[in-house]
């Protein structure tokens, strides 16, 4: 919209643009009067090409967007200059609020398609007419960390999608875990205050592994399943494309009679699920802070475009009254082993923004948006946040007119009586403002359509005003138990690890001592672990309003490495090489990757490239120091001898094996790579994740033995506290 309107902000249809003799003509004048300081002409540097003509807001055309106006050359500047203040003013500006929480985010435009028709449980129109697409724009977040903070903190991610049906836009903001910290809203300002840096000392950013947080955690035992999804590897994606969304609470999908059946959405993401380690993510922080939408970004403009496929898991009343927990309550999920996940459309991301600030910044997501089919239930934590969403707009956008701006904007058509108000961009013409009136059809406005028009379940009251927890939600530790003993023994260890990792960052006893307790309640198996990992006796359990159920089965789908994508497809190797690096080899491992699907940047000792075996010149994508092996899924070593020596003395090369290996990832290795290996430390410790590189068949069995992504036997050998679990 504002491409198209007289605001334009390209300025190419104004006037006509200076040629090189106007500009000239221009500095002459002023070198005549003695103007132009010491600089020559080289004030209005000028790109061959250019057209367009610089304007203020106000379309006048700019001469001199170099210099200030000034009384005599090295005078005052002139409050006259209107140019000038006018882009001050306008930088001073150019900031509004970051989010309180999800500052930290990246989005996309994409579509949904529908692949199977809900018309049997909702009149939602979005999910009546299989194949067809619905505008899509998906935003995805950290929760705790400020804009500008690293994108692999260990933090639950925001999975928000505002899609925009004919009948108004449908914002599903979910997270990439199923559950959350907490039953009540209530108690949202106290977990986001406790999990953000301290008030006092305005630290650590961007993470949990402190005082404060496990303060509150300790304190609040229904955060206990959340803090196992947490602590696992969910925290720490590979990228935003490997990981699955969920709308967290229980919703209603309500048919054209009204008939209301639940629902819980899940995003499941094509490429399957994969995230990276611990250690991994404290280092890509460093080497690559923006390593997820730099993913994102890259994936799209490649045409290799992120897909989920959406599942609904339904069900009824009945459900409900037989399920061990309550439906309304977040901290709990229902297995999908107990309602299947039903898969009914998909969702591909295939266009990035045009704009940073005017599209990821500004849109506005709100619970509370919900199309005519779909409604809420009474689940506590979602009743608060139909609140708190349209008052956060109003905060960061400064207006109730947030829904003016293209992003947020509805792609049906928008017809009613709300008015005015800040940067009000969209109006009615004509007389009446109001309704009922008489001004008759055409000139009178929209009314209300009792069949099409939005209509909540006809719910029943529940009792007398309360602020009570339903007993129903009492049991804290079941689900987590259950999470628990669904993961493979590496996840189950990486748990055990991170809570290790961040109770280890918590100053003071009693909190460590406290939390600790609660895991006792989960498993004593992983309470043993964690409290020999802080070098404490394991403490008495935590009283536990209800006893933890032990029976509750595994659930295949909440593992990362089950749901894995068993592919390599989508991801990245990166290839040491060196000057004299046999063409031929590298030509085959290149060609392994690419028949996969699969991405590779050569990393060499200069950003220049290097001369191959045959002479060829080949441009490398990183310098070794800029491209560590933490930036890619698997890597390759395939020097000449010669650069193997000096590889052999380089630290960052010697880093990218060490650490590739540390991370379990696949190495593939070249004839000549030994000496490397060999001054990194490991030449006596290469295992079956190592591999051979040097023919095309070799390749080949490389590639296909990264399908695994990760070689976690290693693990074993790697790390002490593995070896003290064993
Ligand atoms: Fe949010 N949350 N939230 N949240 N949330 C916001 O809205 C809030 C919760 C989620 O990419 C805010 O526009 C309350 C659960 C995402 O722009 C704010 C409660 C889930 C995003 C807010 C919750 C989420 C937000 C801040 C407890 C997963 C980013 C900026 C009842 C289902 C959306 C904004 C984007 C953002 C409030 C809990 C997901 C303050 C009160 C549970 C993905 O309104």
């Amino acid at each position: 919209m504002a491409k198209s309107s007289s605001n334009n902000v390209t300025g190419k249809a104004r006037g006509k643009s200076p040629t090189r003799s106007d500009q000239s003509a221009g500095e002459q004048t002023r070198e005549e009067m003695g103007l132009l300081l010491g600089s020559g002409g080289e004030t209005h540097q000028t790109a061959e090409g250019d057209t367009e003509v610089l304007t203020t807001q106000q379309g006048v055309p700019v001469s001199d967007d170099q210099n200030s106006l000034k009384q005599g050359a090295r005078g005052p500047t002139l409050l006259e200059d209107f140019h000038f203040r006018e882009k001050i003013f306008h930088f001073d500006h150019e900031r509004i609020p970051e989010r309180v929480v999800h500052a930290r985010g990246y989005a996309a435009h994409g579509f949904f398609e529908l692949t199977e028709s809900l018309s049997d449980v909702t009149s939602a129109d979005v999910f009546q007419r299989v194949g067809e697409k619905t505008p899509a724009f998906v935003r995805f977040s950290t929760v705790a960390g400020s804009k500008g903070s690293p994108d692999l903190a260990r933090d639950v991610r925001g999975f928000a999608v505002k899609i925009y049906t004919k009948e108004g836009n449908w914002d599903l903001v979910g997270n990439n875990i199923p559950v959350f910290f907490i039953q009540d809203a209530m108690k949202f300002p106290d977990l986001i205050h406790a999990a953000k840096p301290a008030p006092d000392r305005a630290f650590p950013q961007a993470q949990t592994a402190h005082d404060n947080f496990w303060d509150f955690i300790s304190l609040t035992p229904e955060s206990m399943h959340m803090v196992m999804w947490a602590m696992s590897d969910r925290t720490l994606p590979r990228s935003f494309r490997t990981m699955e969304g969920f709308g967290v609470h229980t919703f209603r999908m309500l048919d054209a009679e009204g008939n209301s059946t639940f629902v819980k959405f899940h995003w499941k993401p094509k490429a399957g699920l994969q995230s990276v380690v611990w250690n991994e993510a404290v280092k890509i922080n460093g080497a690559d802070p923006d390593f997820h939408r730099r993913d994102l970004w890259d994936a799209i403009e490649s045409g290799d475009f992120p897909e989920w496929e959406l599942g609904v898991q339904l069900f009824d009343e009945a459900f409900a009254e037989s399920f061990d927990f309550d439906v309304l309550d977040a901290t709990k999920i229902i297995p999908e082993e107990l309602v299947p996940v039903r898969i009914v459309g998909r969702l591909v991301l295939d266009r990035v923004v045009d704009n940073f600030f005017a599209e990821t910044e500004q849109v506005a997501f709100c619970t509370q948006h919900v199309p005519p089919g779909i409604d809420f239930t009474n689940d506590p934590l979602l009743q608060g946040r139909n609140f708190s969403y349209l008052d956060t707009q109003l905060k960061r956008l400064g207006g109730p007119n947030f829904t003016h701006i293209p992003i947020n904007a509805p792609k049906c058509s928008v017809s009613h009586f709300q008015q005015d108000g800040h940067m009000a961009i969209n109006y009615r013409a004509g007389r009446a403002n109001y309704e009922p009136n008489s001004w008759g059809p055409g000139i009178g406005g929209p009314r209300e359509d009792p069949v099409r028009g939005f209509r909540s379940y006809e719910a029943e009251p529940d009792g007398p005003k309360l602020r009570i927890r339903p007993e129903s939600f009492a049991d804290h530790y079941s689900q987590a138990r259950q999470f628990l003993i669904s993961q493979t023994p590496i996840e189950q260890k990486h748990i055990g690890d991170a809570l290790v990792f961040e109770l280890s960052k918590v100053e003071r006893l009693d909190i460590r001592t406290r939390m600790v307790s609660h895991l006792v309640n989960v498993d004593a198996g992983l309470a043993a672990t964690v409290a020999d990992g802080l070098g404490m006796e394991v403490p008495e359990a935590a009283q536990a309003a209800r006893p933890t159920m032990t029976e509750l089965p595994p659930s295949a789908a909440l593992s990362i490495v089950a749901n894995g994508p068993d592919s390599f497809e989508g991801r990245k190797v990166g290839i040491l090489v060196t000057d004299g690096s046999d063409s031929k080899m590298l030509a085959g491992l290149t060609k392994a990757i690419e028949k996969e699907g699969a991405l590779y940047e050569l990393v060499a000792p200069k950003i220049g490239g290097v001369t191959l075996s045959d002479g060829t010149k080949m441009p490398a994508k990183q310098k070794i120091d800029g491209g560590p092996s933490i930036l890619y899924d698997a890597v390759a070593v395939i020097p000449s001898q010669e650069g193997a020596a000096l590889l052999a003395i380089d630290a960052p090369s010697k880093d990218f094996v060490t650490d590739a290996f540390a991370h379990c990832k696949f190495i593939g290795i070249g004839p000549d790579a030994a000496p490397l290996f060999e001054k990194a430390g490991l030449s006596d410790d290469l295992d079956d994740g190592c591999l051979p590189v040097g023919s095309a068949k070799d390749a080949t069995a490389f590639i296909e033995a990264c399908r695994k992504l990760r070689f976690w036997d290693r693990e074993l050998n790697v790390d002490l506290d593995a070896q003290a679990d064993a």
